[in-house]
């Protein structure tokens, strides 16, 4: 089915492996299928939730594509296994690719709820986020990238990363 293009969001993040490499992977192979429009610089940042996990490396991007919400996310799980990740989807991993914002649309269905559930309370999603997209607006609240970000007290654990 052809649908209209939209702007999308997506986090990326790595804590297995050659992390930068499986970044630049990720983008590589996203970009044969979407028109990546900007990407953030990469960072640093502590594991949130399972603490006891390698140090991740995390960005986002925006993209411009026609794909369908279940296409994109059948695009990116596609890829997640391409670049060799297995297990549950708290364990470390290669490539975690996280649809953040699919054009203001709500969705939620069993599989695929957007926008992410947790990334207005995460300084990983939201600094790499706030550096391409400050003024984008969270369709939950209404509120900027920004000014989710400035709602965060705990920013720590977010470094940028030397090599971006
Ligand atoms: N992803 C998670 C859980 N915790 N912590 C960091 N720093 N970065 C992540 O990408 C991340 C996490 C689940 O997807
Ligand atoms: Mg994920
Ligand atoms: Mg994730």
């Amino acid at each position: 089915m052809t649908i209209e293009a939209v702007t999308v969001y997506l986090g990326l993040g790595s804590n297995m492996g050659d992390r930068q490499q499986n970044l630049d992977r990720a983008l590589e192979l996203l970009s044969r299928r979407l028109r990546i429009e900007k990407f953030s610089s990469i960072y640093e940042t502590d594991p949130l939730g399972d603490t006891d996990q390698s140090t991740f490396l995390n960005m986002a991007c925006q993209a411009y594509t026609r794909l369908a919400p279940k296409d994109l996310f059948a695009l990116a799980k596609g890829i997640e296994s391409k670049l060799g990740r297995t297990g549950k989807s708290g364990a470390p991993r290669p490539i975690d690719i996280d649809i953040l914002l699919y054009a203001q649309q709500v969705i939620e269905t069993p599989e695929l709820v957007i926008p992410h559930p947790k990334m207005a309370e995460r300084a990983f999603v939201l600094v790499p986020l706030a550096e391409i997209a400050p003024g984008l607006v969270y369709p939950a609240n209404g509120k900027t990238v920004k000014a989710l970000l400035q709602d965060i007290t705990e920013q720590q654990g977010v470094f940028k990363w030397e090599n971006s």
